[in-house]
């Protein structure tokens, strides 16, 4: 991984951190104490900020203020942090532990665990639709309608209740790449998507980011999965849930090829950056990142 991304990246982190530490309720009035609390504690966990970063990394490429840019960060992590509580809980993919850390449900109770997902997920457009977030509420719209696309029955949801519905099945490639675009993919291309929605962007090049994305999302799914199946190896307990009855793309195409196909992806996704020359040079790095990484 090249330094400046490493780097980046971390500062990332700490921006968000902060950022959301701000949004997040206080949980000061004893009502709203313990949901403030789970809602802190699983959006405020170290997670790697991968969305956060290609919406912030997007935004400079369309000249979007850093505020802008941090509202629409933050409601995506947000997002992606309810969607993370949901799949842990004992009816999804039942995992105890998440982010190094026990799962919200285990730390606090499922109830608990359930409205803070929905709790966090509304506090996302209620943050989308905040005047900070841009001075024209066209663009607000789009922003709310195309994260609510990406996140519902058409995107991450749809694709969740596919996986659910696919244990023990024998799924093609071309039904594996379809899920995982719905479950992961829509997410990740909405992340950049944001960028360039709040700089105004022409259609062509929104699609050249969504592209970038799209790529980015499958060739880190199949990551993931040569790393569930590293882990299945060497007894990583963390890593070693239920995927043995999922299909994967090591179901579907063999560790050798899956390794291929995430390179060639990666390769794929940056030839969509071109366009945007030096300006891109950490999305750039980011494409390889994304294959590279160990956990
Ligand atoms: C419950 C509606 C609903 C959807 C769940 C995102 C998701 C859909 C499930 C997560 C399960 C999972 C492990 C999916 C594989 C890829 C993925 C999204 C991993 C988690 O994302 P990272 O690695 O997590 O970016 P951090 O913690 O770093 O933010």
């Amino acid at each position: 991984m090249g330094g400046d991304l490493e780097s980046v990246l971390e500062e990332v982190s700490s921006l968000l951190y902060e950022y959301m530490d701000e949004l997040l309720p206080s949980g000061r009035s004893p009502s709203e104490a313990r949901l403030a609390e789970a809602m802190r504690y699983s959006a405020l966990a170290p997670g790697k900020r991968l969305r956060p970063f290609l919406t912030l990394e997007t935004a400079k490429l369309f000249g979007v203020s850093k505020e802008s840019a941090l509202q629409a960060a933050a409601a995506i992590e947000f997002v992606h942090t309810y969607s993370l509580i949901h799949d842990d809980l004992p009816a999804m993919d039942d995992d105890d532990e998440r982010r190094g850390q026990p799962s919200c449900h285990i730390k606090f109770d499922e109830a608990t665990a359930i409205l803070a997902g929905d709790a966090l997920l509304t506090l996302a457009f209620e943050i989308l639709a905040d005047d900070s977030t841009h001075n024209s509420n066209a663009v607000k719209v789009e922003l709310i309608r195309s994260v609510a696309r990406a996140s519902g029955h058409r995107g991450m949801v749809g694709g969740q209740m596919i996986d659910l519905r696919s244990d023990n099945k024998k799924l093609s490639i071309n039904e594996i790449i379809h899920l995982q675009r719905l479950k992961t993919g829509e997410l990740f291309a909405v992340s950049c998507d944001a960028g360039a929605i709040l700089g105004n962007a022409p259609p062509n090049l929104r699609n050249m980011v969504k592209a970038y994305a799209h790529d980015i999302g499958l060739s880190f799914q199949i990551t993931d999965d040569l790393l569930d199946a590293e882990a299945a190896n060497d007894d990583d307990s963390e890593r070693l849930h239920k995927s043995e009855n999922k299909p994967t793309f090591i179901t579907a195409l063999g560790k050798r090829k899956a390794k291929e196909q995430a390179k060639i992806l990666s390769e794929q996704a940056k030839d969509h950056l071109k366009v945007f020359g030096r300006k891109a040079d950490l999305l750039q790095q980011l494409a390889s990142y994304i294959v590279d990484r160990k956990f």
